[in-house]
């Protein structure tokens, strides 16, 4: 298990020193932010992260995300451009001495929630997803102001209605094609590269607004790992992205996934989940639905050694800043992780 951190780059206040002081960081978790999605990112971009990373004494390996312009999710004529651009990418980053690269294939939105500064009985706060809000919310008619640090901003409310007209179009079947094609061209230059692409799961695990969502349950990534089956395609298996949903039995997909050598990347979480929705808890198995150090150990026991990061914290200690991603409740998630690998390690001799 190499031990990472989510950094979003020279703009972010916490910086790769702070990273480098939580006990057994290994990586930096990044992305180059100032080219629009679908776009080459320039060496130099690249190469600057790298340098500070570098500079922090720490590795410069993975990459959260590469993102997936819409046009390759709504297999447009021009998809072929972007696929072009996306390969490029890639070959910039392996000569750069990344190893694994995380994506996703929702349409038009990322992750979602309902409130990202729900008050919980400790006094933190944290990330909040209710049904019933949800199903109140139309992205496109409504006027609230419901902007999630996961949507892409850069659409205009015209612009948007547009995309989500056309994914209204087509059906679950066309963006599992849509995918492939994606990943008929995209694996073999990753390959090439050695590089392990790891697709995160959709978050939440459920179709949100009408829109197609596909990569949400184990016989959908079972049906994932098979449309291209090389160790190069691979899965970010996403603890609470699947773990809102009971339905998914996250302990047995770990060890599943792990044993075939297709899961490069982890992110850890928990989830507390409600009768109509769920709320983010703190990493400790106990404070949430999901238990945290069965997680670990089927990872472990299953051969697992690839890169883990604390995903979403709460906000604690008076801290402000990004939703889901201050320093304190992160670093406390990753003392913990280090605490869970230690005790499956040490189980196991
Ligand atoms: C949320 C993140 C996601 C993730 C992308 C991967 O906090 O886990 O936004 O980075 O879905 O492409």
């Amino acid at each position: 298990m190499k031990l990472s951190f989510r950094w979003y780059g020279p703009d972010d206040a916490i910086t790769p020193q702070m990273i480098r002081q939580i006990p057994g960081m290994h990586s930096i978790v990044t992305a180059v932010y100032d080219v629009p999605v679908g776009e080459v990112w320039s060496r130099e971009s690249i190469a600057a992260l790298k340098k500070q990373t570098d500079d922090a004494g720490l590795a410069f390996d993975v990459i959260e995300s590469v993102p997936v312009h819409e046009d390759i999710k709504l297999g447009k004529p021009t998809r072929d451009h972007y696929i072009e651009n996306y390969c490029e990418n890639l070959r910039r980053l392996g000569e750069a001495g990344i190893r694994c690269v995380c994506y996703n294939f929702m349409p038009v939105f990322d992750w979602t929630r309902t409130q990202l500064d729900h008050v919980r009985d400790d006094g933190s706060t944290c990330l909040v997803y209710y049904k019933d809000q949800v199903d109140a919310v139309d992205p496109l008619k409504s006027d609230s102001d419901l902007t999630l640090p996961g949507w892409d901003a850069s659409y205009t409310r015209e612009q948007l209605s547009a995309v989500v007209a056309e994914y209204n179009a087509m059906t679950e079947e066309d963006l599992w094609n849509n995918l492939q094609y994606f990943l008929e061209k995209v694996i073999p230059v990753a390959a090439s590269c050695n590089i392990n692409m790891a697709i995160h799961e959709d978050d939440p695990c459920w179709s949100i607004f009408g829109l197609p969502r596909i990569i949400t349950d184990e016989k959908n990534l079972d049906r994932f790992l098979h449309l291209v089956d090389d160790p190069h395609n691979g899965i970010t298996l996403c603890t609470g992205s699947l773990g809102c949903s009971c339905k998914n039995d996250v302990v047995h997909m770990a060890a599943k996934y792990a044993a075939m050598g297709r899961i490069h990347f982890v992110h850890m979480r928990n989830v507390k989940i409600l009768p109509d929705g769920f709320e983010e808890s703190g990493h400790l198995s106990s404070d949430g639905s999901l238990d945290m150090y069965a997680i670990a150990k089927a990872l472990h026991d299953n051969g697992f050694d690839g890169y883990v990061r604390p995903d979403h914290g709460r906000m604690i200690w008076g801290e402000t800043g990004r939703p889901g991603y201050g320093l304190y409740d992160r670093a406390l998630g990753a003392a913990y992780i280090n605490g869970l690998w230690e005790a499956a390690e040490k189980e196991a001799q």
